[in-house]
């Protein structure tokens, strides 16, 4: 077999014009690669983002100078492969142009044999500015287009919003929660891959029918083989092997090898079952030896978009092996503005606080890029389904045919190399573009077409429909037949659709609710606002104080200084969380208290949004909240800071994401609602356990609630109106602590109260906290309490985790806590804390 690969990743870099050269990291872009040579200072401190907007308006090149290894050379084929170039890049290899790239999210492939000389080689890429290139195109279109978030402002170009022209991340150019740094540089591998006789370039594993008894496959070999012969062609898997003899033909070549996979070990999502996955392996035999090889990892599963009308309107909901699954889960960003930096160790970190939090769904959202293998293949691995947007996002883009093309190119490149991971379920054109828009409701959606005349906004929409209803269907159709495809998100029904304003709009397709947070609506409302898949919703906090410290010193700790200013994209969202603040909580004594009850408040208005819509399960069947991470350290709807420091959010979700779970519901503030949500294949026996309980631990009532439920559910159980549960208590004095109890083990618990926490009596409990630490120097704690204590918040000098934080702690009970401390390797594993500090509500608000 003759297959090599050798990456080239020794490069130095310089920008165009200037004479010395630096070195570079590649995969890299310019901006890190300033920044590690000290030519910048860090862009993420402080307004430093401001002063470095220079970067993206010059020319920037690499360089590597590079002997290739005798036996590479001598093979009859080689290729210069890009998996990735940012942006408009003029790659000469000894001098001479091989390539002109033009969008970051395609992979390029450049064959250069006769390019390539014994002893040195030299490849230089230029990358000509995004913003000079771009600036032109706008002009020519003669009208600027929508791109809501692109920061031209802060970029020091007015009101010229040129993100839309290039097939680059979107949120390079800022968004509502990022900054503005638009990089040039190689951000994926650069390799040479050569080759003698033939190889296997891509192997898909095609899921025809699979069901518990049967997989019905097809292997999809594509060959590329210099000369004609017949083969015997294998694919095998643990335990499985079938094969059949081809012609492959000199050329490229598609050969399909249809087969049977008896009692497959099937995929599940995290919660219903294991993500069980197989590596399948394609070798084509000349005789007996094995001439090219390949093989892929995938997970075998049925994967169906359920969109059925029912008497509400019409349903939408993943159905995975015959089962309707509830989405739990969150939009995920890119980890970074400099996505280069990002290690496998932190998407894997990234995955398992997905996993660790219950959530079964993320969802890649079209304003960055599409991920790195990494990132699907632990989602493979952990049961995470992904739905998976294109990178389009808050704006109308160009439809020219130059342009068509090379999105047709960038769809082509990536479902060929996305297609065989099991956990992405749904591709989906864009995010938010057709509600923006609103073609067919003339004065509907976000106020864009008000903007053009009559005949403009025809062309502007056609250029949109020839993207999402018809290039992409088409692409998914041919590369991944089956796989199921939704054109915007959200959307009522399928776009195109002049009828969309005839259907009220919570009764089909997917839901962006964001009334509570951008229209100031109140908290309550999450109930009022519930559709068939919530696949948006959130409200802003701060990271907490030791994150804070790490972008901006102590005297800039207050909401308008011009560094919280800076880590705040969304407009007034500074005031606004202290708008929400002032209705709902208690006020926090100092700066550094108000950033820990920020997120105490964020965390509470997620809960109330993810377990209304877990109650309204089956006519609901996915929350998906914005948004899981962080690019960069800033004020955001986030429920894991840019540095992994959990929020109060993504403990909360925990909780609320909890597969079997108990959710009280007060809102209406007359009755309190007690649901069980299962979301298990199972149904379950078990008793809910209510004490009424004074702050001081005194038990005035306790009852006991049987409970049968049946799976995959959501049931409500009991009903009381709060006045006859509350008797003659003190409604600022009293708990209610309810337990969901089986066979003598706790499985959730929660705490309910009868007045607001703004008018809730806290004392200063004193919290005894005894610490263990086994041999291996592991810390648990144990803690209790005299009076209640709200809101108990650990807080470790070791980077790591909880097992639970921020919760309720009641007098009599004792809460055993478990450090779990951040690997190297990303995973949380129970460990050493450091020094441990514990406080509650009582320690943050004003006291009298
Ligand atoms: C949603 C997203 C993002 C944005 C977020 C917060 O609509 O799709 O565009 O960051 O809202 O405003």
């Amino acid at each position: 077999m003759n297959e090599i690969k050798w990456d080239l990743n020794e490069w130095t870099f310089r920008a165009v014009g200037e004479n010395e050269w630096l070195p570079a990291a590649v995969p890299g872009c310019v901006h890190s690669d300033l920044y590690r040579n000290a030519k910048i200072p860090d862009p993420y401190y402080g307004t430093n983002e401001h002063d470095l907007q220079w970067i993206d308006k010059r020319d920037w090149e690499y360089e590597t100078v590079f002997t290739v290894p005798g036996d590479l050379l001598r093979q009859d084929h080689i290729g210069l492969v890009f998996d990735g170039l940012d942006t408009y890049a003029d790659v000469e290899l000894n001098g001479q142009r091989i390539l002109s790239a033009d969008n970051m999210f395609r992979i390029w492939q450049v064959p250069v044999k006769t390019h390539l000389k014994d002893g040195e080689n030299r490849l230089r890429i230029k990358f000509r500015s995004p913003i000079n290139e771009d600036l032109p195109k706008l002009e020519k279109l003669g009208y600027a287009l929508p791109a809501a978030n692109d920061q031209s402002e802060l970029g020091g170009l007015g009101d010229k919003r040129v993100s839309v022209f290039a097939r680059k991340a979107p949120y390079h150019y800022g968004w509502d929660w990022g900054p503005r740094f638009v990089t040039s540089g190689i951000w994926r591998a650069v390799r040479l891959e050569a080759w003698t006789g033939l190889r296997i370039t891509d192997l898909f594993i095609r899921q025809n029918e699979v069901a518990a008894s049967t997989a019905k496959l097809t292997a999809v070999l594509t060959i590329e083989s210099d000369r004609d012969f017949e083969g015997r062609v294998r694919i095998s898997a643990e335990g499985f092997e079938a094969e059949s003899t081809e012609a492959i033909r000199l050329g490229d070549n598609s050969v399909r090898l249809e087969f049977e996979l008896n009692d497959p070990k099937l995929w599940w999502s995290r919660g219903l079952g294991e993500a069980n996955l197989y590596t399948f392996t394609a070798e084509i035999f000349e005789g007996e030896s094995v001439s090219a090889s390949k093989s892929v990892r995938t997970g075998l599963r049925s994967v169906k978009l359920k969109r059925e009308q029912d008497g509400a309107g019409a349903s939408f909901y993943i159905e995975l092996n015959g089962v309707p699954v509830f989405a739990k889960g969150a939009n995920h960003i890119p980890n970074d503005n400099f996505e280069t930096d990002v290690t496998r160790e932190r998407y894997r970190y990234e995955i398992v606080s997905a996993a660790e939090a219950n959530m079964n769904m993320l969802r890649v959202w079209g304003g960055g890029i599409y991920e790195e293998d990494a990132f699907y293949e632990l989602c493979d691995e952990y049961g995470i389904m992904v739905w998976q947007d294109f990178m389009f996002a808050c704006s109308m883009y160009p439809g020219d045919e130059d342009f068509l093309e090379s999105v047709r190119h960038e769809a082509e490149d990536n479902l060929r190399r996305l297609r065989n991971h099991a956990s992405i379920v749904l591709w989906c054109g864009n995010n938010e573009i057709d509600s923006a828009w609103a073609h067919y409701l003339p004065d509907g959606g976000w106020g864009w077409k008000k903007d053009y005349t009559q005949e403009q906004q025809n062309s502007i929409w056609a250029d949109y429909e020839a993207i999402f209803h018809r290039l992409l269907p088409n692409a998914i159709s041919k590369l991944a037949p089956g796989a199921e495809y939704w054109p915007s998100s959200p959307l009522v029904s399928l776009t195109g659709d002049e009828n969309q304003h005839a259907h009220p709009g919570t009764s089909e397709g997917d839901i962006h609710y964001w009334g509570v947070w951008h229209n100031s609506e109140p908290f309550e409302n999450y109930n009022k606002h519930i559709g068939r898949f919530m696949s948006e919703y959130g409200f802003q906090s701060f990271p907490e104080h030791k994150s804070v410290l790490q972008y901006a010193p102590e005297d800039a700790l207050q909401l308008d200084s011009k560094i919280m200013l800076a880590h705040q994209k969304n407009g007034r969202g500074n005031f606004l969380i202290k708008e929400y603040m002032d209705k709902y909580l208690p006020e926090p004594k100092d700066f550094v208290s108000f950033l820990y009850m920020s997120q105490v408040l964020q965390a509470e208005a997620m809960k109330s949004a993810i377990e209304a819509h877990r109650r309204s399960m089956p006519y609901c069947m996915g929350t998906l909240y914005w948004q899981m991470n962080d690019s960069w350290p800033v004020a955001s709807w986030s429920g894991i800071d840019y540095y992994g420091r959990w929020k109060a959010l993504h403990y909360y979700a925990r909780r609320s994401f909890r597969d079997l779970s108990v959710s009280i519901d007060g809102t209406n503030g007359e009755d309190v609602n007690f649901h069980i949500l299962n979301d298990g294949l199972q149904g379950e026996s078990a008793s809910l356990k209510l004490r009424l309980m004074s702050f001081d631990g005194d038990v005035r009532q306790e009852q006991v609630v049987p409970v049968e439920v049946s799976a995959n559910s959501a049931s409500l159980i009991y009903s009381v109106k709060a006045a006859d549960l509350l008797g003659g208590e003190t409604p600022g004095r009293t708990v209610l602590l309810a337990e969901l109890e089986q066979g003598g083990r706790i499985l959730d618990q929660r705490t309910h109260y009868f007045v607001s926490a703004r008018e809730i009596e806290l004392s200063v409990p004193h919290i005894r906290a005894v610490r263990t630490e086994d041999g291996e120097g592991r810390t648990t704690i144990s803690l209790e309490t005299d009076v209640l204590a709200k809101q108990v918040w650990l807080s470790a000098e070791q980077e790591g985790v909880f097992s639970d934080n921020y919760f309720d702690l009641v007098p009599g009970k004792t809460a055993i806590v478990e450090f779990r401390s951040r690997r190297e390797d990303g995973t949380l594993e129970h460990g050493a804390a450091g020094e441990v500090e514990i406080k509650s509500m009582a320690d943050f608000i004003k006291q009298g």
